[in-house]
């Protein structure tokens, strides 16, 4: 047998459904990291993977609070604090129906290599909520969030963990978690971070993913020789914080980008995206995608349940670079053949493991250049970490200054990337790329703080 499947067989009781995207995540980490296990012993002699794949601690608590009809309301909350060898625990909270412990420990450990990889003093976490904010009252949220954070505080701290957003999680919900830990504590402290900009938070927190994303992607095109993104046709998924960014950064350097999603339908236009009608939409009205042929009849509007089973209709649209920044496993094996056949370049993962295993072999296989989502998407939590400094300085810095620091991260980020992989026989992997990076960073500060 060999090491990988040694290491996989080891923990294969807790495979069950719910830790299905955990496996999931796990399984790759395992695989690309074969050969680093294979050269040193001394990760095995410290059962460093033993150790990375078991969170520190999961926080779990009942959260009550009331709708704007006084019924009583019971959610569960969740904070899963994995790793903290390289800094506080940091991640992002996730408010969806889906949320349970096996997708949040998924997310709690990509953030630990991603973490890693930002060469920030950063651990990972991730925490949420099975609380849906669709259909809300402004109040609703508010009064969930206190709620939540009257649990959540007592094992948060600037110096202990910082959570801050993720899908469901933006910045109004960031301002109702810190007003109701600050009231509590008496403390303005940067305890979360993607704050509202005049009260502590970053500027371009918000556009940090996407933006961050395309810098990746622009980097990686020039490493692997191939034309920029510049007058291209690219395709995004999503309509949420991260997809919206995108958008911005991809139409600002002049792509043509031409789909956009929601978890109901995909809006195709090929002119390009209306931006500024689709934030109307998503940011303001919290509405749905339909609305958008409304004001553009040319565009086309594509229900989700009128595709054919098992394939997306964003990825059977031709581009030269694809982004999918919804969520996990929205592109599978299907899809990247579709992208594939129809003279894909580049994809970019812009959520965090949106694309399948089987979809990932299938880009590597085709020479498909692919950018893994914790190396690609980390520009949100890399800002993340210069909110916890301009809070712990109590300064602020310009929107050329946040934007100049990111940009420098990502292509830092890019360019080690490509170079472990070559070092260690793989180069243009990206995936292994960046997993053997991020762990072995992890990892030696594991062994250098001892058991
Ligand atoms: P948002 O809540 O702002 O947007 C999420 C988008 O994805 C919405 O358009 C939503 O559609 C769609 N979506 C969510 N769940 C599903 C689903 N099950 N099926 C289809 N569509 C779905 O979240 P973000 O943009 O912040 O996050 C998107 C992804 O990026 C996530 O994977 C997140 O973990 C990752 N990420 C986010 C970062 C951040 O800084 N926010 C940083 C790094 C990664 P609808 O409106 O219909 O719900
Ligand atoms: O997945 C992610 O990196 C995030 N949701 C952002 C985490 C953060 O702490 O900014």
């Amino acid at each position: 047998m060999g090491i990988v499947e040694d290491e996989i067989k080891k923990f294969e009781s807790g495979n069950c459904a719910e830790n299905a995207v955990f496996f999931q995540a796990m399984e790759e980490v395992i695989y690309s990291i074969a050969p680093l296990l294979e050269s040193d012993d001394k990760y095995k002699k410290y059962a460093i993977l033993e150790r990375l794949v078991v969170p520190d601690r999961i926080i779990k608590f009942k959260v009550t609070w009331m709708d704007d009809k006084q019924n009583i309301k019971v959610n569960t909350g969740y904070r899963v604090q994995f790793n903290n060898a390289l800094g506080p625990y940091k991640g992002g909270l996730r408010f969806h129906p889906s949320v349970n412990e096996g997708i949040l420990k998924f997310l709690g450990f990509e953030q630990i290599l991603k973490n890693a990889l930002t060469g920030l003093p950063i651990g990972g976490g991730k925490g949420g909520s099975d609380f849906d904010p669709k259909g809300k009252s402004d109040f609703e949220v508010m009064k969930f969030c206190s709620a939540f954070m009257r649990e959540l505080r007592k094992y948060i701290g600037p110096r202990i963990d910082v959570p801050a957003g993720d899908i469901g999680v933006g910045t109004r919900e960031i301002g109702y978690l810190f007003g109701e830990y600050k009231k509590i504590t008496s403390s303005f402290e940067g305890v979360l971070t993607g704050k509202p900009s005049f009260f502590g938070g970053s500027l371009m927190r918000p556009e940090a993913t996407g933006y961050g994303a395309v810098y990746f992607t622009q980097t990686m095109l020039e490493i692997e020789a191939k034309e920029s993104l510049e007058g291209k046709v690219c395709t995004v998924s999503g309509a949420g914080n991260v997809a919206l960014h995108a958008i911005e950064k991809l139409q600002q350097i002049g792509a043509i980008t031409v789909t956009c999603t929601d978890s109901k339908g995909t809006i195709y236009d090929s002119r390009g995206v209306d931006l500024c009608l689709l934030k109307e939409i998503k940011l303001e009205k919290r509405a749905s995608l339909k609305e958008y042929i409304k004001t553009h009849p040319q565009a086309k509007y594509i229900p989700a349940e009128e595709y054919p089973e098992g394939a997306h209709a964003v990825w059977d649209i031709p581009c030269y670079a694809a982004f999918p920044c919804a969520t996990q496993n929205e592109l599978n094996d299907i899809d990247a053949r579709n992208l594939i056949i129809n003279g894909c370049v580049s994809v970019t993962e812009g959520a965090n493991m949106p694309s399948t295993p089987k979809a990932i072999n299938d880009f590597l296989s085709h020479k498909i250049c692919f950018a893994p989502a914790k190396a690609a998407n980390a520009g949100g939590v890399a800002v993340s970490e210069f909110e916890m400094s301009q809070n712990a300085s109590m300064s602020k810095w310009s929107f050329e200054k946040v934007d100049d620091k990111l940009k420098l991260t990502m292509q830092e980020i890019c360019k080690r990337v490509a170079l472990t992989a070559k070092e260690y026989g793989v180069e243009g992997n990206y995936v292994d790329g960046a997993n053997i990076a991020g762990f072995k960073k992890v990892a030696d500060a594991m062994i250098a703080e001892g058991v």
